[in-house]
């Protein structure tokens, strides 16, 4: 079977949006490659306006994403970038909860990206769904709080943390460390009673332009490892470095090259800003390939 035909899925302990009945939970599935929306609730990204505004644009943009055929929306508080300054689990929580709360009825799956228990636990008893970790569940306590509420995990690779990571990197064989890597964190994790797990090379995060290329041409390789490959290249750096586009905001074409490659590679999920875009160029190239 061609990689774009694959069929993923993920298991959730509680009904999820989507998700049908299975003896042992809820399982939600999709062929091919889905997109994952980002909603960053930070004051970056939503600059000025009162809390009432900023909570309304957020939540327009989640509606918007999953219209756009999102499998996933993505809400973080937290910014993970190079050189970002960390944030209290009181301050993310302030940010997060209320748009979880707003989109917990809507019919779109919500993961939070946080590498915090306090957050994490708190956001799944507001209605989120699932995990994003960008430290793959190494602390214990997160580990606890995905197998209490049976909620999934994204496991991310990261080397070194987001203050320093880009300082220099260094790896002896990105790919094997990597996959090593996330194969040793899913059994731990899965080990611990979190019934199912994203993978995630961590594209950008303690990684130079090399290593991450090295990582996407082995999108096949790391889509084999039995969970579904999430893929997160949009509008970071290395779209820069590659095309010349210092102003973030406009990476998003650099960004669909990248995730095209991976879905065709067999990655079950990119990680976008830019989701319409990234639904429609992806059904177009499912239909070529259904062609060949
Ligand atoms: N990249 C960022 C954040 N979270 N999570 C996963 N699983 N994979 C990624 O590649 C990933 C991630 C990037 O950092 P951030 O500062 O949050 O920027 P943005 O959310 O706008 O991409």
């Amino acid at each position: 079977m061609r990689w774009p035909e694959q069929v993923h899925s993920l298991v959730f302990r509680f009904p999820a949006p989507g998700s049908t009945r299975i003896p042992d939970g809820w399982k939600v599935e999709w062929r091919g490659c889905a997109v994952l929306g980002i909603l960053n609730v930070t004051p970056d990204s939503f600059s000025d306006g009162g809390r009432h505004s900023q909570l309304g644009a957020a939540v327009a943009a989640a509606r918007a994403m999953r219209d756009a055929g999102a499998l996933m929306i993505d809400v973080g508080g937290e910014s993970t970038r190079p050189g970002a300054v960390p944030v209290t689990a009181a301050q993310e929580l302030d940010r997060i909860l209320p748009v979880i709360r707003a989109l917990a009825e809507e019919e779109v799956l919500i993961s939070v990206d946080t590498m915090k228990a306090e957050v994490a636990d708190a956001a799944l008893r507001a209605g989120a769904h699932l995990i994003n970790d960008v430290t793959a569940l190494r602390d214990p306590a997160m580990r606890q709080v995905c197998a209490d509420a049976g909620a999934p995990a994204a496991l991310m690779h990261m080397q070194g943390e987001p203050r320093t990571m880009q300082r220099h990197p260094t790896y002896t064989d990105v790919v094997a460390e990597v996959r090593a890597f996330l194969q040793g964190r899913a059994a731990e994790v899965l080990a611990a009673g979190v019934p199912s797990v994203l993978l995630d090379p961590g594209l950008g995060f303690g990684k130079t332009l090399e290593h991450n290329l090295s990582l996407l041409r082995a999108t096949a390789d790391l889509s084999s490892l039995g969970h579904p490959l999430l893929v997160g290249a949009s509008r970071k750096r290395m779209v820069d470095t590659l095309a010349g586009v210092p102003d973030a905001a406009q990476r998003d074409p650099g960004s669909l090259a990248l995730h095209l490659y991976a879905a065709q590679q067999g990655a079950a999920l990119v990680r976008v800003h830019a989701v319409a875009e990234h639904t429609q160029a992806i059904r177009v190239q499912a239909a070529i390939d259904r062609v060949g």
